[in-house]
């Protein structure tokens, strides 16, 4: 049995859609972020004690990290979403899913909390400039490594899509690079027109 507790507006979208993909069946349970702190609820801390999502239950055991859920789906029930093991396509499927939980993810948030911090007036000195080297460097690398691509390993749709499709779309709508990185926003159009995404985002987009 597979359980999702999902919390709206996050990177518990990486496994909504990878369950769409798999169609293997399972449970969902949803959460709401306050909507002030834009906290997860309490009572997810019931569940995992970091109280954050995604969490996923399988047969009965808990686990937290979305990377981690999406290498474990995977390899339990799609293994064709992943390359070959002990080729060069399997080391850049393991570097781009953790660095969509790493490299990609902490300057994308630094950016945004800057943003929040600035409008709220406050006076910054280190973390503007920061956030907006690190952001660069990282998605200047990405979209380089993206041109004349559908897909970001062996072409084709692998795990790493399923983990890097939350952070592009944040870049492309939120922060509104899609002009300064065009090879992200093909690829970001490229998972959108997969009917998966379209199932997860309608999913998400009623809750
Ligand atoms: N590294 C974790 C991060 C999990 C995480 O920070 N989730 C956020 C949503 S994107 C969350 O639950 N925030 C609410 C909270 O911390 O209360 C992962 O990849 O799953």
């Amino acid at each position: 049995m597979i359980i999702l507790h999902h919390l709206n507006q996050s990177r518990s979208l990486r496994i909504l859609w990878l369950l769409e993909e798999l169609q293997q069946p399972y449970q969902l349970k949803t959460y709401a972020r306050n909507a002030n702190t834009r906290l997860a609820p309490p009572k997810l801390k019931h569940i995992h004690p970091l109280g954050k999502s995604p969490i996923l239950e399988l047969n009965g055991k808990v686990i937290a990290e979305s990377g981690a859920i999406v290498e474990l789906l995977i390899q339990k029930f799609a293994p064709h979403l992943a390359p070959t093991p002990d080729t060069d396509a399997y080391m850049d499927y393991l570097q781009w899913i953790h660095f969509s939980e790493s490299s990609a993810m902490v300057p994308y948030l630094l950016t945004i909390f800057n943003g929040i911090e600035k409008q709220k007036g406050t006076q910054l000195q280190f973390l503007d400039q920061y956030a907006y080297n690190e952001l660069h460097k990282v998605f200047a690398y990405l979209d380089q490594s993206l041109a004349g691509k559908q897909f970001l390993v062996e072409n084709r749709l692998t795990g790493a899509d399923f983990m890097l499709g939350f952070v592009v779309q944040g870049v492309i709508y939120h922060l509104q690079l899609a002009e300064q990185y065009p090879n992200i926003a093909q690829y970001l159009k490229n998972l959108e027109a997969l009917p998966s995404w379209k199932r997860a985002l309608d999913i998400e987009q009623n809750l």
